[in-house]
């Protein structure tokens, strides 16, 4: 049961057996006093915070097991070796995807999806097709294909949103037409938190026979992913952003498209035979990942998603959806106070954008600050979606695991009091 029974409505608790506050014990970065102010972290949709055995798997690789990856011979780059693969096989499960070679390990969401851009699209986008995005793209989903369609003359194609901020799919049956070649949508947004219907548009856009691409950045680390059920045919995600290190992503792709595809990045590793005449590649997963990875973030990667599957993703689901609903109450309850996105929690994630009529974004996250808090403000990287909103910043606070309704509560004391200290 959580210690947060008693939050400020009086509400009973719906986060039965979900411990949040053994969760935050886990999380050495939030016993941190920040300005003064136990930390109140809100800001896990641009990176999440690392349990601590993440951060000791990460010193256990570079005390006892550094080496190079796929290299050497000696005991040490064998255990290097082992750790790396084991993280690959792990995520496989993790999105239920029987192929380990299908999992290549990159820097990145952003990284994953350009690899799909070139490794794909500058093969196969010719001019005049049409490339399908919708308005609520992060720019790592929009700049590479926008910029390809440039390239190869080919044509955008635009999903709007409803004023709900859903996917409008009144006129889908124009947009994906047989001369769709690609679709690339989120999974989930990172600024209006809509959960997309990407089973239903991968069928539609397969009907075309064009490639679906799915940018699970803000899915991936809030609920079951199964890929074989979404049935895209690639899938980028970050690790950053569920509870892994930084530098380290993946790229889900079929193997029949990833065979057909050229490398992204050429050089050691990604090759099997080397002349000057003649170089042959890898096989798969290798052949798109050229140098030394990034090896002791992939290592602590596996920690990550071992903390995540043994909480349980669907009680990590329904935990985020009790925080979003009671956390969508208290804001509304600010006067002036404008939520984007879905006000359903069952069609939204835990991202919540909003903004106050008189305060900049800017100014907001500031003051949060001053009290501890710590949200994003700016345009999120989704330009295109702010000018649709008819914004130029929001304020967002992202929930995840170890978030409680008393960190809700933080936030909405202190926006009462930044309307008072701007005089609102
Ligand atoms: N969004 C945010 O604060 P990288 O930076 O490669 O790990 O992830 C890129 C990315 C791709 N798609 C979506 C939907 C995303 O939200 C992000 C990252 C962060 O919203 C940083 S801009």
């Amino acid at each position: 049961m959580s210690t947060d029974a008693a939050n400020k409505t009086g509400k009973p608790v719906t986060l039965d057996a979900f411990d949040t506050e053994r969760i935050k014990a886990d999380f050495p970065i939030l016993q941190e006093q920040i300005n003064g102010h136990r930390l109140v972290y809100l800001d896990n949709a641009a990176t999440t915070q690392k349990p601590r055995v993440v951060i000791n798997a990460l010193i256990e690789h570079y005390r006892k097991n550094n080496a190079n990856v796929h290299r050497g011979l000696h005991t040490l780059a064998e255990r290097s070796t082992e750790g790396f693969e084991r993280t690959r096989a792990h995520i496989a499960r993790f999105i239920n995807v029987p192929d380990t070679g299908e999992v290549i390990l990159t820097k990145g969401a952003t990284e994953a999806i350009n690899l799909v851009t070139y490794g794909w699209g500058e093969h196969n986008i010719k001019p005049g097709d049409e490339i399908v995005l919708t308005e609520m793209e992060h720019h790592a989903n929009f700049v590479p294909w926008v910029t390809l369609a440039q390239k190869k003359g080919a044509v955008i194609r635009r999903i709007p949103i409803t004023v709900c901020g859903h996917l409008d799919l009144s006129d889908i049956d124009k947009i994906i037409t047989p001369k769709t070649k690609l679709l690339a949508l989120c999974h989930a947004s990172n600024v209006l938190g809509t959960i997309n219907q990407v089973a239903e548009l991968a069928k539609r856009a397969h009907e075309f026979g064009a490639v679906v691409v799915g940018d699970g950045a803000q899915a991936a680390p809030h609920m079951t992913v199964d890929i074989q059920q979404l049935g895209v045919d690639f899938y980028a995600f970050s690790a950053h952003k569920m509870l892994g290190p930084t530098g380290v992503g993946v790229l889900w792709g079929r193997r029949e498209l990833l065979e057909n595809m050229t490398p992204f990045n050429y050089g050691g590793e990604m090759i099997r035979e080397v002349g000057y005449e003649r170089i042959t590649f890898n096989d798969l997963p290798w052949k798109f990942e050229a140098g030394t990875p990034n090896i002791a973030d992939v290592v602590a990667f596996d920690e990550a998603l071992t903390y995540l599957e043994d909480i349980g993703m669907d009680r990590i689901r329904a935990h985020e959806m009790a925080l979003t609903k009671y956390a969508l109450e208290r804001l509304s309850e600010i006067s002036g106070i404008e939520i984007q996105g879905p006000q359903d929690v069952e069609s939204r994630g835990a991202a919540i954008s909003f903004t106050d009529p008189t305060i900049h974004p800017h100014d907001i996250s500031t003051f949060l600050d001053s009290r501890g808090i710590a949200i994003r403000a700016g345009h999120h990287c989704a330009q295109p979606l702010m000018r649709t909103l008819g914004k130029v910043a929001t304020a967002r606070a992202s929930l995840y695991i170890y978030n409680t309704e008393s960190d809700i509560d933080a936030l909405y004391d202190a926006l009462l009091e930044m309307r008072k200290y701007f005089g609102v």
